[in-house]
């Protein structure tokens, strides 16, 4: 059969994927992973007589290897090569339209989940990347050798835009970096956007003012068509954002205009993966966040959500690992305990900064500290806003706690074992970090 080739040797060209194959009963597993090679490149359900026009092996994906999942019933790994010759140069919505076009609702496979891609350098390079990448981050915000930290401003929906502004200006002069809108803050009636950006950065530039710190508030920029985006956009840069967000919802294309756009007017660009549990959470079924973080990587993102090893959402601390090191490194390598199932060299294309959040608070800091590094913004929502003294409490509450973690990681101690005592030794000298503490200290989510 064409689209299963035992003997082939990918070409160091060829983009590669992996799916976890789970054929209906009856149906073999070379045969249903020959069929996804075939339905996410050149195949239909019949041979058709067109196919002598083309050149048709050479258009045609490769399974060239299909393992059985020990210990899993029925399921299989099938690895499909693809010629670069199929996919348009620099567009995400090409690649997926093939790789998770039409196959994921085959019929003769009970279940199929993109497991990992490679990506070759060749294609690569056809792409952007990050509007700036960390270091010109770091750079921009004049802050080095520590985690960023932000806040997602709460209640969700609801609060008038000088409220609002109100809470960016109390978290951001209590020592946070960033706040953040909330993915589902577009412009509703009880706040639309013009005001919500004029009070929000009010609050930006007064915290700035106050501390001589350079802060930034995500304006979210996510909006029913691209040309609202675009607005906002200009908006925000106009009144002097160094950042704005968009949600995943927005779609392949309009998140690489917008990385274009933040590259041409120079101002960050964050992603909130807004939707992505539909299809990253199950486990035999869907497409892994690995994949979603290598695509947020080319369409040129300069944040993005990918999780955290404590906290109220589901990640595990390998599957955690290999997502930070797929939007961070310049060179990952396979690593089968992380679920990185091929090398990816991204051609000194600058990383991505990723995000944990989620029901995270400041007595998990060493852990966060420990597991996840220190390029990475750890942002605390309910962690903040949610302090009994307020909300510029709940932020100096994590700026002290992540000082004392780091200035405990410069002198070499172990984070994991010392840093609850670190932790409350810096809350006896700060109030609210002791009360922080004291508040949310046992809440652990398990
Ligand atoms: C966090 C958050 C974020 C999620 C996103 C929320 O709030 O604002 O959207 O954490 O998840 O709405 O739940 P808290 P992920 O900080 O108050 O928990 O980072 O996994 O994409
Ligand atoms: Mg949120």
């Amino acid at each position: 059969m064409g689209y299963y080739d035992a003997d082939y040797r990918p070409k160091d060209t060829d983009v590669l994927a992996v799916f976890r194959v789970t054929p209906q009963p009856g149906v073999e597993p070379v045969e249903a992973a020959a069929a996804v090679a075939g339905e996410s490149s050149t195949a239909t359900w019949t041979v058709v007589w067109t196919d002598r026009l083309t050149a048709n092996t050479h258009y045609q994906a490769k399974c060239y290897r299909v393992d059985p999942v020990p210990g899993r019933d029925g399921e299989h790994l099938a690895y499909v090569a693809y010629d670069i010759d199929l996919f348009e140069e620099g567009s995400i919505a090409n690649l997926t339209s093939s790789i998770i076009g039409n196959v994921f609702g085959f019929k003769p496979l009970k279940a199929l989940r993109l497991e990992d891609m490679r990506i070759p350098v060749a294609y690569v390079k056809t792409f952007q990347g990050p509007a700036h990448g960390i270091v010109t981050e770091r750079e921009v915000l004049n802050k080095f050798g520590r985690p960023l930290l932000g806040a997602t401003i709460k209640p969700k929906l609801g609060l008038s835009a000088r409220n609002y502004g109100r809470v960016v200006y109390e978290a951001c002069r209590g020592g946070l970096d960033f706040t953040k809108d909330d993915e589902n803050i577009n412009s509703q009636p009880f706040m639309r956007w013009r005001d919500r950006f004029l009070y929000a950065m009010e609050g930006v530039n007064r915290a700035m003012a106050q501390t001589g710190e350079i802060k930034g508030h995500y304006l979210n920029i996510t909006a029913a068509t691209v040309e609202d985006m675009y607005e906002r956009a200009e908006f925000a840069k106009e009144l002097g954002s160094v950042v704005v967000m968009m949600d995943l919802t927005v779609g392949y294309s309009a998140m690489q205009s917008m990385a274009h756009w933040a590259r041409r007017n120079s101002v960050l660009l964050h992603l909130h993966r807004a939707g992505h549990s539909t299809y990253t959470r199950q486990k035999t079924h869907g497409v892994s966040f690995r994949v979603i973080a290598k695509w947020s990587r080319l369409i040129g993102v300069d944040h993005v959500h990918a999780g955290t090893i404590v906290g109220k959402l589901e990640g595990d601390p390998a599957t955690t690992k290999g997502f930070y090191d797929t939007l961070r490194l310049g060179h990952v390598p396979a690593n089968h305990g992380n679920g990185i199932f091929f090398d990816q060299d991204w051609a000194s294309m600058p990383g991505v900064l990723p995000v944990a959040s989620g029901g995270i608070h400041a007595g998990q800091m060493h852990q966060l500290v420990d597991l996840l590094g220190e390029d990475v913004i750890l942002q605390f929502g309910g962690g903040t806003i949610g302090h009994p003294l307020g909300v510029a409490a709940g932020a100096e509450a994590n700026r002290v706690a992540l000082e004392a973690i780091i200035k405990a990681r410069n002198e070499g101690r172990n984070l994991l074992k010392e840093g609850p005592d670190i932790l409350r030794s810096a809350g006896q000298r700060n109030r609210p970090l002791e009360v922080a503490l004291a508040t949310w200290g046992d809440v652990t989510f398990d």
